[in-house]
């Protein structure tokens, strides 16, 4: 079958990413035997539904896959949602390929299936990872089938077809957007109340062959010189040794890369981080979410206060740039609590610090049942219009709270306060060819932005 998968993020901040999750549906379909274009919308601004409009009239697919990433930005107080921009491009594959079966996926979709079925009114939806689903949805569209409007992916072996980075323009990605990505494995075992990771991934980790992630790295920097990555798990550090095989064989094949890890602060250990250093990495971020014990127990975290100041300090002395990703304002929070979080992670120095305010609710998560039962919503009506949670004791001063920690420290990123002012910045660093996260810029960055 002809079949089109159109990526649909457009979103540059902070960087432009590949379409990892499209490439992999478009990977397995063509490895199922169909003929696979992929319609990248991600550099071609407002021109884009019209542009799709005209490839799709004249490839004239039998199947359109349409992946949506990212529902918001998250970024409390002022959440940009990609709604509209999403129903552009439903409404013009429906005007240019009436005759295609439309099927959504994706991670927006997977948080949240009922609600983009009713928005985008697709023909099929997803939810879950796409490889095993998509191949036999498209079989079953083959034979004459008439499959089910929702299918839910059960999170199997890590697929083994590659994803087709060959259908996307990789080279931009790189000259903008500063890195590749790679996944090496996916799950979390982990409970943190407000994560939608288990939802997206499921609970067991599955790991990628190493071979294959390895792969994927080594024919980017020959194919393209693409030399820095992201590594995209949810956290590289679990299981240890995976990671660490990950680290062995980047090492034996005597890679020169540079690469950026999520890292969870729980069970990591110093030679970890060591191994990391030697196979390349040059940088690491940490999901820590708070530095004081009362708000770490209501996110749900599995490691202490002391653990955050030990792994900072093995990062720093194995040479690694760290960052630390915090949430503000979520529950439990205080101006006690605050002022905790901030004092322990000002103590680390770290080389960047991402602050998101509030928590953005999703359904099936632990803390979307407490705000349910503190009054704030039901779980039922959290949808695509984001909605905060966001600790009574604080909600009046968070934001000036946080603004007067921007204005303090010039390497703490506050996503939700920022603007626009950060991308030109950080497209002109890009213009001058400079790779990797730009948050390893920070400081002289805010200084910089703000003469
Ligand atoms: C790594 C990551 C990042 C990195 C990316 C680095 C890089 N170079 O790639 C960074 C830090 C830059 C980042 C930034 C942001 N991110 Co992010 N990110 C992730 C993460 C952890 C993994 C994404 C990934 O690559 N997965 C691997 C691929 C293979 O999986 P996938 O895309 O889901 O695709 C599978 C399925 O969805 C499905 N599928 C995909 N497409 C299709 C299509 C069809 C037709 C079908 C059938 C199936 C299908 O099959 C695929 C293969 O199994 C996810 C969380 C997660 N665990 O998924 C969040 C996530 C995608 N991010 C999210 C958000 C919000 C953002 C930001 C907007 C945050 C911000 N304000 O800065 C930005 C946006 C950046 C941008 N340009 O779009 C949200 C999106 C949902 C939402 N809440 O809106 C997620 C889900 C996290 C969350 N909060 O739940 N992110
Ligand atoms: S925040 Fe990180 S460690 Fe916690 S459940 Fe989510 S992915 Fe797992």
């Amino acid at each position: 079958m002809r079949v089109m998968i159109v990526a649909a993020n457009q979103e540059h901040k902070p960087d432009p990413v590949v379409p990892l999750g499209a490439a992999c549906v478009a990977g397995a379909a063509r490895a199922a035997g169909h003929e696979v274009r992929i319609f990248d919308a991600c550099f071609k601004g407002d021109q884009a539904a019209a542009e799709l409009g005209q490839q799709l009239a004249g490839f004239k697919p039998e199947v359109v896959g349409l992946s949506i990433r990212n529902v918001d930005d998250v970024c409390w107080p002022r959440a940009h949602s990609y709604l509209p921009h999403y129903l552009r491009l439903a409404q013009a594959i429906r005007t240019a390929a009436p005759q295609a079966s439309l099927v959504l996926g994706g991670s927006a979709f997977t948080l949240m299936p009922e609600r983009f079925l009713q928005a985008l009114a697709p023909d099929h939806g997803i939810a879950g990872e796409g490889e095993h689903e998509f191949a036999r949805l498209l079989a079953a569209l083959q034979a004459g089938e008439r499959p089910a409007a929702l299918t839910r992916a059960v999170p199997g072996p890590f697929p083994t077809t590659a994803p087709a980075l060959d259908l996307l323009d990789i080279d931009e990605y790189y000259r903008r957007g500063g890195a590749l990505n790679v996944q090496t494995r996916r799950g979390c075992g982990f409970t943190c109340s407000y994560c939608t990771y288990p939802v997206l991934e499921g609970r067991n980790s599955r790991r990628n062959q190493v071979d294959a992630a390895v792969d994927q790295v080594e024919s980017c920097l020959q194919r393209h010189g693409a030399s820095h990555f992201f590594v995209v798990d949810n956290t590289f550090n679990h299981p240890a040794d995976h990671a660490a095989a990950f680290c062995d064989e980047l090492l034996r094949r005597e890679l020169k890369v540079n690469w950026t890890a999520y890292l969870s602060p729980a069970g990591l250990e110093p030679g970890l981080l060591q191994l990391m250093a030697r196979a390349g990495c040059g940088s690491v971020e940490f999901g820590t979410d708070a530095a004081a014990p009362a708000t770490l127990a209501a996110l749900g975290k599995s490691f202490d206060v002391t653990q955050i100041q030990r792994v900072s300090q093995w990062s720093r002395q194995a040479g690694l740039k760290f960052a630390h990703s915090l949430i503000l304002g979520g529950p439990d929070e205080t101006p006690e609590t605050l002022a905790e979080t901030v004092s322990v992670i000002e103590g680390l120095k770290p080389d960047a610090v991402f602050a998101m305010l509030g928590v953005r609710l999703y359904p099936n998560t632990a803390l979307a049942r407490r705000a349910e039962r503190e009054g704030l919503i039901r779980e039922s009506e959290l949808g695509i219009e984001p909605v905060f949670y966001i600790s009574e004791a604080v909600s009046g001063t968070l934001e000036e709270f946080a603004r007067a920690l921007s204005a303090k420290h010039s390497n703490w990123f506050f996503p939700g306060l920022e603007g626009d002012r950060w991308l030109r910045f950080w497209r002109r660093r890009r213009a001058h060819g400079v790779r990797g996260p730009l948050w390893e810029w920070m400081a002289q960055a805010t200084e910089e932005a703000k003469s």
